[in-house]
């Protein structure tokens, strides 16, 4: 398996709307099991494609990381290709999110509280899931990286542009501090 490359913003790809899938096939499969070690790396409880460069619609998930105190160890890996979220509850709760393409920036996003997704799994066969809590929320949050949206596109303009310039600022710190080669 391989670490992939995780993209930032503003990188163009985590704008685009990907595309569906066509076929699961070994050649997914190994994406995804990419996708997952990735993930693990980098101590996120969710990936999508298009966070590393790959625009197609596929997104991991796993809430049941153990590894002392913190993730990054293998616990409930859940694959889902082609998600279609099929109902939203009227309820809705708030969650402090993150994303790994928009690194240490953390706010408060408000979403449905329960959704109804419909996707294929692993091996392609279609199947239906109705989520709650965290897992509808990091769903929510994983589709909409699919369709080209991260979690600041929420939130004001006024907070968005602070987040990015501190990303900005973040970023050309970080290429300073860089060893060239
Ligand atoms: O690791 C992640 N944590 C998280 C926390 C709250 C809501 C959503 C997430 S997903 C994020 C990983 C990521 O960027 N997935 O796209
Ligand atoms: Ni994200």
């Amino acid at each position: 398996m391989t670490i992939l490359k995780i993209y930032t913003a503003p990188d163009p790809v985590l704008k685009r709307v990907a595309s569906p899938v066509d076929k699961v096939d070994d050649a997914l499969r190994r994406q995804m099991d990419d996708m997952l070690e990735t993930m693990y790396d980098d101590d996120g409880i969710g990936l999508a494609a298009p966070q590393v460069g790959i625009s197609n619609r596929v997104l991991v998930i796993d809430l049941e990381q153990k590894d002392g105190a913190g993730l990054g160890k293998k616990g409930n890996p859940l694959y889902f290709v082609n998600p279609e979220i099929i109902w939203f509850s009227e309820e809705c709760s708030v969650y402090n999110e993150g994303c790994l393409s928009v690194p240490e920036m953390y706010a408060e996003v408000e979403r449905p509280a329960q959704i109804r997704v419909k996707y294929l799994d692993y091996n392609g066969k279609e199947q239906e899931l109705e989520a709650d809590g965290l897992l509808a929320t990091c769903l929510q949050h994983e589709v909409d990286h699919l369709d080209g949206i991260l979690f600041i596109d929420h939130l004001s303009a006024l907070k968005r542009n602070i987040i990015l310039r501190k990303l900005k600022k973040l970023t050309k710190l970080s290429e300073a501090e860089a060893v060239p080669v």
